[in-house]
């Protein structure tokens, strides 16, 4: 199988992991060189640290810190309005903790995972094209020298500006500018110290959420406190330098092209404490209706299927949920004239839960950012609940219930969501009753169209 996918990507590589662990031949297209500009932490919420234990990374995720709590600021004054504590009943119920890593951590980590099972990563190397060869009914991917590469199937991790989704769906449309953009820095502990300001926050195993308008910023520790992460959201127009550039995590500004007179000063001292800041612009795209082409071999995952927003709490567990799904469906593959289907059950498994998780962070990121006004004076409000102790314990159900589906968002297990995919339905499609299967799907509501043209010939694209 193959898997092209660009810049770092997170999903790429666990993609690579899962379906080479289920035994399948899988060559990645990786357009870095692997080495480390992205430069930002991740958040690692308990579902994904479920995956990510399941696949042998205890060693890598004890250096992590954990989140259990956030505070919500006001991003002018920085007065406290609320709380959200991750306490131990939930992080319990969850199954394993919420956790702040390094992008690049968990991208070496999984990077050497899915070397360890036998996938194949070339760096430095772009997909020009995606292609369906009629004679061999296979597709195919067209490298940057003219190379053509053959699979069983190619899967588009290649994020918000996926080349795979041109082929897939052509009539999807650029996305819309914001007009803002993420700003990214990682400052070392070492220099936090010294300023008492800043010194608490260092180690604090806290996710602080400063709330502004039409702005905002969120801080965590990483790499067991000895680096501490900013993300800044800001209008393009206020940033002094230039407003439109490439869309990437590429892009590099002065911390000075952003000045935070009148804001929380904290803001300004951590994001001051070194030169440069990673800049991701915030380019707002749907989740695609259809993910998978006609042949039902050509199939797009990660940004390139459901983009979130950069600097997302989901962003990489989407990712990596994508790959234990459809790890898990692949393994059970024992012909090739399954992937149509099989990869039609990974859409329908993982469309909705997507969607839901797409604008869940999208209300939320709106949540903290409102301008002044009723709506903020409300959230505010609500939010100031949170700060009433209860006995013991803060009572922030409303503010909870305000902030995240939790149960939902959280609550998902992608293993599990692939596993009884195949216990209702592809044990039976295995045993050739194709038609059943299908009719017993429509029955449930869930939509399963086994293209019968599982080596139909695309004419043209
Ligand atoms: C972004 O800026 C452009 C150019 O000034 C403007 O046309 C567009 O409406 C803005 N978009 C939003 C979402 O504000
Ligand atoms: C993490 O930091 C603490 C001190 O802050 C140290 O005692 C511990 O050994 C470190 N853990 C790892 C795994 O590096
Ligand atoms: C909140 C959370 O993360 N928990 C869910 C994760 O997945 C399991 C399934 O193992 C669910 O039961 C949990 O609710």
């Amino acid at each position: 199988m193959l898997i092209p996918c660009c810049c770092l990507g997170i999903g790429g590589l666990a993609m690579a992991y899962a379906l080479a662990k289920s035994g399948h031949g899988v060559k990645v297209f990786e357009k870095s060189n692997g080495s480390p500009t992205r430069s930002g932490g991740l958040r690692v919420p308990p579902n994904l640290t479920k995956i990510l234990l399941e696949w042998g990374l205890h060693e890598e995720l004890r250096v992590a810190p954990k989140c259990r709590k956030s505070n919500f600021h006001t991003f002018e004054t920085g007065e406290i309005v609320g709380h959200l504590e991750w306490q131990e009943d939930i992080i319990r119920e969850a199954g394993a903790d919420f956790l702040l890593m390094h992008h690049y951590d968990l991208h070496q980590a999984l990077y050497r995972l899915a070397i360890s099972v036998g996938a194949s990563v070339t760096f430095e190397t772009s997909i020009q094209d995606v292609d369906f060869n009629q004679d061999a009914r296979k597709p195919c991917v067209v490298l940057e020298d003219g190379t053509t590469v053959e699979a069983d199937v190619v899967i588009g991790a290649d994020g918000h500006r996926s080349i795979v989704r041109n082929f897939v769906a052509p009539e999807v449309d650029e996305g819309s500018d914001t007009n803002h953009s993420f700003y990214t820095v990682i400052v070392p502990a070492s220099a936090m110290e010294t300023d008492p300001d800043l010194r608490e926050y260092a180690g604090l195993p806290e996710w602080p959420i400063w709330m502004g308008d039409s702005r905002g910023a969120l801080g965590y520790p990483i790499r067991n406190g000895t680096e501490y992460n900013l993300h800044v959201y800001w209008p393009d127009n206020e940033v002094n330098s230039p407003t439109i550039v490439e869309e990437s995590w590429d892009v590099e500004i002065p911390t000075n092209a952003i000045d935070f007179e009148g804001y929380d000063p904290r803001i300004k001292k951590l994001f001051n404490l070194v030169p440069t800041a990673h800049r991701a612009r915030f380019v707002r795209r749907e989740v695609v209706d259809d993910w998978l082409d006609e042949s039902g071999r050509v199939l797009l995952v990660g940004d390139a299927a459901h983009p979130l927003l950069p600097c997302s709490t989901q962003s990489a567990s989407l990712a990596v949920e994508d790959a234990a799904v459809l790890g898990g469906l692949m393994s059970r593959l024992s012909t090739s004239e399954q992937i149509p289907q099989f990869l039609e059950a990974f859409c329908d498994i993982r469309h909705e839960r997507c969607k839901l998780v797409q604008s869940s962070e999208l209300r939320n990121a709106m949540l903290v950012t409102l301008p002044p006004g009723e709506d903020r004076d409300l959230r505010n409000e609500g939010m100031k609940l949170s700060l009433k102790t209860v006995g013991d314990s803060w009572d922030d159900s409303m503010l909870r219930e305000q902030w995240d589906e939790i149960g939902e968002v959280f609550g998902y297990n992608a293993i599990e969501a692939a596993e009884d995919w195949w216990i209702k339905w592809g044990a039976l499609g295995n045993a050739g009753a194709h038609h059943y299967v299908h009719e017993a799907m429509q029955d449930f509501g869930v939509r399963i169209t086994t293209k019968t043209a599982v080596t139909e010939p695309i004419s043209s694209y």
